[in-house]
């Protein structure tokens, strides 16, 4: 085997060849500059292997392989073959789910249970859009009777995407299926910190028969590959998951170069707002799992949690025990709901925002700790007594760590809860179906969850207001992401004026 393959090893798959190549036009290669990167294992520290590393040169090659496609084979294609092709690309991901999974565990480091549940989604997500392949329609506008108008729904063009390494192969999938059920071609960069499974994913799109150049997956860093994709002149559209200060970053590269329409996904400090009358022990369960999925490391993630006075003790001591019943270790063992955070960097983020919250003169409940030592665990903490200045309260924290505070009023709880630069989720917990509705509708929020938390699904649109984002992912508004409206005005018959 040449080293754009290495053989790797998990409990669940046993021995599997793991791509390590960029891929562009259906082949692995190694990047121009032969560079290469090191994946790191976050529940042992230690290094699975090296992948290799696109550069500029790389993502120009990458671009003039989607941009090839795009003007040739691909645009020959038949929205139902686009659709055949995406409908296969999922049945591909469900054959090879135990893979799928298992890598995403190696090298994010979440819970084998939750990975399998990122595949169920992407899945459901490529299937959904293999079934809107073939529904993107134009519409004919009647004006004038000497004229006939109508409108095509167009694909961009090269697409270039960045995604995150919280969700490695869901964010890929969010990605891809809205952008090629539309037409269009893409370059895709996974986070540095996560690029397996996107290579695997790789080999099934060469699998399911999609033409070379179609879609391109490539492993870098992004101030590399990441800055070369948003700056682009051959790339019309950059789609990113990630940090507010890397979305405006991506924004201004885009405006400098060619304009290229931007839609971003960045990050969140949701509101979770638990009422007297809600149903207690429903809510200690949908508030833990808001704030502790996927360790915390969610742009959605519950981690402002209000709850009313009337309440409060109980529901602090019943959710402090909760917490501290999450099972936090061995992501391949299947009782494991918390494995370690993604990497050294996160780790020490997170702790220094404990530490902050110590300083701030929050009280840490729960907590606050490394759980064990090795990997980059951290045991799941709660904060009380805090008050929406702190940074613990406006910051993104993206770890385990939840903060509680009393509220009395509808109206103060609908004020703290929109006191925030973001604005991607919030939820409601009450029995009283005008208070979920009265603030579900004051909440300045992408997605409001009522008596629940955290239940995405492939055909709503998730995005957020203010600086959580513009664009809407999922449904059939992501469709809007990729298309552009063309006008043809046809002049019948009649004189010229
Ligand atoms: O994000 P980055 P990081 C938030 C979360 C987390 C913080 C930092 O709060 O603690 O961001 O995480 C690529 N040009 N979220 O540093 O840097 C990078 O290679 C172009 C929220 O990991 O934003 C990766 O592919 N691309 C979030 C992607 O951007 C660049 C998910 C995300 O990395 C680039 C992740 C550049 N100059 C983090 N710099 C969510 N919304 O879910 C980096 N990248």
């Amino acid at each position: 085997m040449s080293n754009l393959f290495v053989e790797l090893k998990t409990p669940i798959t046993g021995s599997f060849q793991q791509p390590t190549g960029l891929f562009i036009n259906n082949e692995f290669v190694e990047g121009i500059d032969k560079q290469t990167f090191e994946v790191i294992n976050p529940t042992t520290e230690e290094v699975i292997c090296s992948v290799h590393e696109a550069t500029e040169k790389d993502v120009d090659i990458a671009v003039a392989a989607a941009r090839k496609a795009f003007e040739g084979s691909w645009r020959q294609v038949t929205p139902q073959q686009r659709s055949i092709y995406l409908i296969k690309l999922a049945e591909l991901c469900e054959k090879n789910i135990d893979l799928l999974a298992a890598v995403e565990s190696l090298d994010n480091g979440k819970s084998i249970s939750l990975a399998r549940g990122d595949v169920n989604s992407v899945i459901g997500c490529i299937r959904y859009y293999g079934g809107w392949a073939d529904k993107v329609e134009g519409k004919t506008i009647d004006i004038a009777p000497d004229m006939f108008h109508y409108t095509r729904s167009e694909p961009l063009g090269v697409c270039g995407q960045i995604i995150p390494w919280n969700f490695p192969l869901l964010m890929l999938a969010w990605k891809i299926g809205p952008a090629l059920a539309t037409g269009n071609t893409i370059v895709l960069k996974t986070a540095e910190q996560t690029p397996l499974s996107g290579l695997i994913f790789a080999t099934l799109v060469k699998e399911a028969g999609f033409p070379p150049g179609v879609l391109n997956i490539i492993s870098g860093l992004g101030r590399v590959a990441g800055a070369a994709i948003s700056s682009h002149m051959g790339v019309d559209k950059v789609a990113f998951t990630g940090s507010t200060p890397v979305g405006r970053t991506i924004m201004k590269a885009a405006a400098a170069s060619n304009l290229k329409k931007v839609t971003l996904e960045l990050g969140g400090k949701s509101p979770n707002i638990v009422f007297n009358d809600a149903d207690i022990e429903q809510a200690i369960s949908w508030v833990n799992f808001g704030i502790y999925y996927n360790h915390g490391q969610t742009c959605c993630a519950g981690s402002r949690i209000y709850v009313q006075d009337g309440i409060y003790d109980k529901f602090l001591e019943a959710f402090k025990k909760r917490a501290a019943e999450n099972k936090v270790g061995d992501p391949f063992h299947h009782e494991t709901f918390q494995g370690p955070q993604v990497s050294k960097i996160q780790y020490d983020r997170i702790m220094d925002y404990i530490k902050i919250g110590k300083e701030e003169g929050a009280t840490c409940e729960i907590g606050g700790e490394r759980h064990g030592d090795k990997g980059y665990f951290i045991q799941p903490t709660i904060f009380s007594n805090v008050t929406n200045d702190m940074k613990i309260m406006q910051e993104e924290i993206f770890g385990p760590v939840a903060a509680i505070a009393k509220f009395t009023h509808e109206e103060e709880v609908i004020a703290l809860g929109n006191d925030t630069n973001y604005g991607l989720a919030a939820a409601v917990h009450t029995k009283d179906l005008n208070t979920a509705i009265r603030v579900s509708n004051a909440l300045r929020a992408g997605t409001v969850w009522v008596n629940c938390y955290n239940l995405l699904h492939h055909s709503l649109p998730f995005g957020g207001y203010s600086e959580s984002g513009m664009g809407r992912e999922l449904g059939e508004a992501a469709l809007a992401n990729y298309t552009q409206n063309k006008s043809v005005a046809i002049r019948l018959s009649g004189p010229l004026f």
